[in-house]
């Protein structure tokens, strides 16, 4: 099974940008919503989804999935249904229903509400991870008793979210278990709730820590979406290590007046900011 898009260069790029400016219209619509994570993972949701997962949409519209993604930083669910609706999987007049009384986009991802498309419930930050590495597991048990391939498991954290144990007990397991078919990945923006990483709980230096935990580490620009697939490719899935992306992403990431900026967290676009964000995504 392959992904069925395998975009790249600018095609991919711009997916990327169409996901960020449905990202704007759907939380402005809303009226909340988390912007700035939403914003900082757009290109690594377009390079996972248009290039990297394998997985096949069935005649009945669902989705056989051979690789597996879990959004462990499930505020950011405004940038998957945005991605989602890029695919083609949601309307783009759906999106106009995120967080409304009887609405199958809330403000977590609900695998209930989209069964195929949401692969586990998330929102409590620090439980995506550990579930990843379990899910790893379960997937190379299932390839030796089927003699089939092994099938990755993707996983998106915050880096704020890194500050909850259970990603450390998660590390610890995945690499004794030898978990190399495990890729997860840090949306390493430098900001959490209500300020930068660094003030509320340095974690610095994380490369050399997930290292001590057993991980192949690699750093990428996680605003480039073509840099993130192929280092994606380029892995060795039958190394006995688990491997984790330090992507280095702006928050608010695409629009000058939300990148880095702590407010954005959970601002939306009021009209005239929305306008000019649209704007911006359209030519950059
Ligand atoms: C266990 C838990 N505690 C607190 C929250 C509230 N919360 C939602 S987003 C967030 C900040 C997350 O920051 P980070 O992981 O860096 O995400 P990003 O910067 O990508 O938005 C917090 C504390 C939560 N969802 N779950
Ligand atoms: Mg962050």
């Amino acid at each position: 099974m392959e992904n069925p898009y395998k975009q790249s260069g600018d095609a991919l790029h711009r997916r990327a940008q169409e996901i960020r400016k449905k990202i704007c219209v759907m939380n402005s619509a809303a009226k909340s919503g988390h912007t700035g994570g939403d914003m900082s993972e757009a290109d690594v949701l377009a390079a996972l989804y248009f290039h990297v997962l394998r997985y096949e949409v069935q005649s009945d519209r669902t989705v056989k999935w051979h690789d597996e993604f879990i959004l462990s930083k499930g505020h950011g669910v405004g940038g998957l249904y945005s991605c989602f609706a890029e695919l083609g999987w949601l309307a783009d007049e759906e999106l106009l229903t995120y967080l409304k009384d009887g609405s199958r986009l809330p403000g977590h991802p609900v695998r209930q509400k989209l069964p195929s498309l949401v692969t586990v419930n998330t929102g409590g930050l620090g439980h995506g991870f550990p579930i990843a590495a379990g899910l790893a597991m379960a997937k190379r048990r299932h390839a030796a008793n089927t003699e089939g391939s092994v099938g990755r498991v993707f996983v998106l954290t915050g880096d704020g979210e890194l500050e909850e144990g259970s990603n450390w007990e998660a590390a610890m397991a995945a690499a004794h278990f030898e978990l190399a078919n495990l890729v997860v990945i840090v949306d390493r923006n430098r900001l959490q709730l209500a300020d930068f990483t660094h003030n509320i709980m340095d974690m610095d230096p994380l490369d050399e820590k997930f290292r001590a935990f057993g991980f192949e580490v690699h750093d990428v620009n996680g605003n480039q979406a073509d840099a993130i697939w192929k280092l994606i490719e380029s892995l060795d899935y039958e190394n006995g290590k688990p491997k984790v992306l330090i992507a280095h992403t702006i928050k608010g990431r695409g629009v000058s007046f939300m990148e880095n900026v702590p407010a954005w967290h959970h601002k939306v676009p009021d009209e005239t900011q929305l306008k000019q964000a649209l704007e911006e995504l359209d030519h950059a």
